[in-house]
């Protein structure tokens, strides 16, 4: 097995495809304790920024009081979509990766950062893995497209399409905006296990925030270390499983040679919700979109 260098995870144990056998009576009261500050923490910002499906079902999970057992978690998941969590050193393959999503398998990382990473690290830890990922998992909709995405991993790879797929996965599980009747809220998993970036998602004035289109999204680049300067908004979480009807390789072809899209930059035929730094429209419902191209 290829040792993972420069991450920070342990892989000197793992299996084929990358799990390991979460050691859970290893984890130090420290840990818990660090792990209860995290979890209340993040849970009192969430009403008024996060979906309520993701609130509700982060309550049934019910593990704020310690670090969690994948195994019993897995057992309550399997019975509402199907899924299972399986226990990872860390940042895995993506061709790995693909093939757990697409077998309805959640890597969780078996790490949880240290009191000095409170705010912010550089890799996906447990508690971004769990707190930020699984409450969506339980959403019948959602957990269906997830593993249909996974599945749409080999021809990606095949196909030359990686990059553009895995700004699906970055936009639309790690940043996703959601409009409910009540105004935008957030689902992603990079900004609800993130204290500022999901009240920024929501109601900062400075990202654009675009109605979701699948070629968009593949098309637009992005930077992993600071909040998103554009959010692509759903109205519906039945919106990601349909884009996987879509003919992946066409849209990877027609990507091919052209230059990915500024996430500073909004197009002319962009359908938005808000743009970088208006102020005078309300966020929470689209703009026309007859609005001259504006730049940051
Ligand atoms: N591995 N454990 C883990 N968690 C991720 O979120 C993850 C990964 N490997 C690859 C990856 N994400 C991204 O490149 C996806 O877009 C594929
Ligand atoms: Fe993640």
């Amino acid at each position: 097995m290829s040792q993972n260098k420069n991450l920070r995870g342990d892989y000197s144990h793992i299996n084929d495809d990358y799990t390991v056998t979460q050691d859970w009576a290893a984890h130090t009261e420290a840990e818990h304790d660090l792990w209860r500050a995290l979890y209340t923490r993040q849970k009192a910002i969430l009403p008024g920024y996060a979906a309520a499906d993701f609130i509700g079902n982060l309550e049934k999970l019910d593990a704020a009081d310690q670090i969690p057992h994948f195994g019993q978690v897995s057992e309550k998941l399997h019975a509402a979509t199907g899924w299972h969590l399986v226990a990872v050193p860390g940042l895995v393959p993506d061709d790995v990766f693909f093939a757990h999503l697409a077998n309805r398998r959640f890597p969780v990382t078996v790490w949880l950062r240290t009191p000095s990473e409170i705010d912010y690290l550089v890799e996906p830890d447990l508690f971004h893995d769990f707190f930020g990922h699984v409450p969506m998992l339980f959403d019948p909709v959602f957990a269906d497209y997830l593993a249909a995405y996974g599945a749409k991993g080999p021809e990606a790879i095949a196909k030359g399409g990686l990059k553009q797929l895995a700004r699906m996965y970055w936009y639309m599980v790690e940043f996703g905006l959601i409009m409910t009747d009540h105004g935008l809220r957030a689902y992603g998993a990079g900004m609800l296990s993130s204290q500022t970036e999901t009240i920024y998602s929501v109601t900062d004035p400075t990202p654009n925030r675009v109605a979701f289109d699948l070629e968009r999204v593949m098309a637009t680049d992005y930077a992993i270390d600071d909040f998103q300067k554009t959010y692509f908004v759903l109205n519906d979480y039945s919106q990601l499983f349909d884009a996987m009807n879509a003919d992946f390789a066409a849209i990877y072809d027609r990507l091919a040679n052209k230059p990915a899209i500024d996430p500073a930059s909004t197009l002319l035929d962009d359908q938005l919700y808000h743009v970088h730094g208006d102020e005078d429209h309300s966020i929470a419902m689209p703009v026309d979109n007859t609005s001259q191209i504006r730049h940051a």
